[in-house]
């Protein structure tokens, strides 16, 4: 694509989709170099301006705090007078999976001062989404509406926080349009990372409004204060489109803070004012700060676990409390965004469902993705355990230490491929003979109040810090397996309408083609066909996605087809000739290109 082309077509993307040009070359990049690129695209998140663009507003702007303020305030008036009333947090994918862990950890707090727990959470599909990917009822605006109608039964005050950072979920759009027709009892909040106008603007399933629609009456409402719009921009993701990294980090600090702040007002009487509010944001840019400045013990943990990918081995998680929850979540993503297999990487808590206090209690009945605890790990996994497999321990000095020597120490009869997070405090630190144990070790040492000592704060801090971390490694660990080109997850799954736009997009901006051509050859790869018939063309975009979930490759073979002017057949052998996506996908295009030259 020509370079103006290419501009123009960029900037018709919302920001969410756009390609950072920071991480451009992560495909080329060795761990260190990652480790940089990924602390540069992260450091967007707490920027003043991005792109220079002094209109766009950012975390830090008067605006966005301000609105935190004043959803701050209504947190207090539902935590000071709690009957009838709730806070919902709702979401899907990623989105849903901070909402549930936020909640928990929340109603953990107030069960733990004797109030009454009233946070809820929603995620799109269900608990069983906490673990596998279900990208589906993402797309289902009616759905996401009905569910919130039920858990509201009867209640007279619900605060609902609806979470999507493309601004682009018809699930929440739906539940945001169900607050919007009953004000009487909800006050909603849609959080996201898009300007209002980048909102998305297609059609939802059996639905008469977009996304945008609600977005832009949220903005009219907000002027009454009877709904909040909290869009900072944070710059594009590292990996185009992937929103489990800075739009995940950001939905957990915006909504922490909020909630804290709500809580310390009704609790202990501080009035909640902007500059507390900039404060807690500050204290986790901090955490930023000492995360990545690890970077050697990151780059190494990414290395090894790039070389258990490429070896076609195990990367497993061993996680304590919620920092098992930090486990599960990065390891569930890496299957609807790199297209990897449930136990590539896999994370295990302790105590296995009881400790994660989901709704809908055990689920280990589903199936091998839903055994988790760390029990499970031991009667599975540990048996047939090589040594290429990566074992990476995540805990902090509160955590029971004995069970943590025990475990390592089981570990390392069958491997010494174990490797560790570990946090701990300066007046309180892991001993060394644990340390010991781990061949690398990315000890933490945080410095805290007293305050802030045993407090959930401090929890909050190593959560964040290990998302940090384990999303550098799991994406690192992709790329190093060649599964990214340039910063594009090219092999995407096709299972909703937003990866669907997403897959065209990638199309459109590698072979400079029209929409239309480029639709036509994601079809084509779809329904495994060289020969569209009417029937496939006219057909809804559901329909389409719910043909390619049971695909593979599909955007490769597109690519292909379309660069190199060739079959379905052809195309489909080029891919098998290559089994590195990054290598499928260079080879496709220095082979279109010398071919132009010849002719
Ligand atoms: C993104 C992740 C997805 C998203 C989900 C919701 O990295 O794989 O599961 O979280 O699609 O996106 P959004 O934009 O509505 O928060």
């Amino acid at each position: 694509m020509d370079d103006l082309k290419q501009s123009c077509y960029e900037l018709s993307l919302p920001v969410t989709e756009k390609c950072n040009a920071i991480s451009r070359d992560i495909d080329r990049a060795n761990g260190k170099q990652m480790v940089q690129i990924l602390r540069r695209c992260d450091a967007e998140i707490f920027e003043k301006k991005i792109n220079n663009d002094s209109f766009q507003q950012t975390l830090y702007s008067s605006s966005v705090i301000q609105t935190m303020v004043d959803v701050a305030k209504r947190v207090e008036m539902i935590l000071r007078d709690p009957e009838e009333s709730l806070i919902v947090l709702s979401g899907c994918g990623t989105s849903g999976r901070i909402a549930f862990l936020l909640v928990t950890s929340f109603n953990e707090m107030l069960k733990a001062q004797n109030q009454k727990q009233i946070c809820l959470y929603i995620i799109a599909g269900g608990d069983r989404a906490l673990l596998t990917s279900q990208e589906a009822p993402e797309d289902d605006p009616a759905l996401g509406a009905l569910t919130l109608d039920k858990v509201c039964a009867g209640k007279k005050r619900v605060l609902f926080i609806g979470i999507s950072c493309g601004m682009s979920a018809p699930f929440v759009a739906g539940q945001l349009d169900f607050c919007l027709k009953h004000l009487d009892v909800f006050t909603p909040v849609l959080l996201g990372f898009n300007p209002v106008h980048m909102a998305r603007s297609e059609p939802m399933q059996n639905c008469s409004f977009h996304f945008k629609d609600v977005a832009e009456r949220m903005t009219a409402v907000q002027r009454q204060k009877k709904a909040f719009v909290l869009n900072p921009v944070l710059g594009a993701e590292a990996i185009s489109g992937s929103s489990r990294m800075k739009g995940g980090s950001a939905t957990k600090i915006i909504l922490e803070t909020i909630l804290l702040a709500g809580h310390e007002a009704a609790f202990r009487g501080k009035i909640t004012m902007p500059e507390c509010i900039t404060a807690r944001i500050t204290t986790n840019e901090m955490v930023y700060e000492t995360t990545y400045s690890h970077s050697d013990e990151l780059a190494a943990l990414i290395h090894k676990a790039g070389e258990s990918l490429q070896m076609k081995a195990h990367v497993y998680y061993i996680g304590w409390h919620t920092l098992g929850v930090i486990g599960l979540t990065d390891a569930s993503e890496c299957i609807p965004t790199y297209g990897a297999d449930f136990d590539d990487i896999r994370g295990f808590i302790n105590n296995g469902f009881s400790e994660m206090k989901n709704k809908e209690g055990d689920l280990s009945s589903l199936g091998p993705q839903f055994v988790i605890g760390h029990k499970d790990f031991v009667d599975t996994i540990l048996p047939t355990l090589s040594q290429n497999d990566m074992i990476l321990f995540l805990f902090s000095v509160n955590d029971d230490l004995h069970e943590v020597t025990a475990l390592a120490d089981q570990v390392r009869r069958r491997t010494s491929n174990l490797h560790a997070i570990a946090h701990d405090l300066e007046k309180l630190t892991v001993p060394e003979r644990v340390c010991n144990m781990f061949k690398t070790v990315l000890h933490l040492t945080w410095s805290f109040t007293s305050e802030e000592v045993n407090s959930f704060v401090m929890r909050q801090r190593w959560e964040l810090s290990t998302k940090w971390c384990l999303n550098a490694i799991s994406t690192g660990a992709h790329v190093l397996k060649g599964k990214v080109y340039m910063n594009y997850m090219i092999d995407l799954r096709v299972t909703n309408s937003k990866l669907y736009r997403r897959a065209i997009n990638i199309l459109q901006r590698f072979t400079g083609c029209a929409k239309s051509e480029c639709e036509r050859a994601l079809l084509r790869a779809i329904y495994s066909t060289d020969d569209l018939s009417e029937d496939m063309t006219s057909a809804d975009v559901w329909k389409h996605t719910d043909a390619a979930n049971r695909r593979d490759q599909v955007v490769p073979t597109a690519l292909v087809m379309i660069q190199c002017g060739c079959t379905l057949a052809e195309a489909r052998h080029h891919l098998d000739c290559h089994p590195v996506i990054r290598d499928a996908v260079s080879a496709c295009f220095s082979s279109s290109k010398n071919k132009s030259t010849v002719d």
